[in-house]
């Protein structure tokens, strides 16, 4: 019943909350790489017509704490421009696992727009910070 007891649980109850953002985040990078490549290549070809145009659009709406999509596969090439708009009724904070990584903030009522490329093929996941939900996967094509 100290004074350094005290002090010492909120130290740590504030190093145990910081701790649960970083596995959020890096639970996902880890999940990344056991989705086995078969799983791509056994996908049947979506139409190329589709995502021929340059450029591949996303549009993400959160309402009501509930996010669309949500754990969609969106094919993109190596330098094809993605541009992620996103309409939330709350504040939220829309990551881009790519690296660089892009983080793309919302307000509440509002609406954002960005547009990367990404360099590297291979799976990069459009999280939610807020929800802690994933709302795309973006397999990214040589
Ligand atoms: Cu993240």
């Amino acid at each position: 019943m100290t004074p350094t007891s005290s002090t010492l649980t909120r130290s740590t109850a504030l190093a145990a909350a910081g701790a649960l953002l970083l596995v959020g985040c890096g639970s996902d990078d880890d999940a990344e790489p056991v989705v086995s490549p078969a799983a791509t290549a056994s996908a049947p070809s979506a139409e190329p017509t589709e995502e021929a145009a340059e450029g591949v659009q996303v549009d993400i709406t959160i309402a009501d704490g509930a996010v669309s999509p949500q754990g969609e596969r969106v094919e993109v090439g190596v330098g094809e421009p993605v541009t992620i708009s996103v309409t939330s009724d709350a504040v939220d904070e829309i990551h881009v696992h790519s690296d660089p990584d892009v983080t793309i903030d919302v307000e509440a009522g509002g609406s954002a727009e960005e547009t990367f490329t990404i360099d590297t093929p291979g799976q990069v996941a459009v999280e939610s910070h807020e929800l802690g939900v994933t709302i795309v996967q973006l397999v990214v094509r040589p």
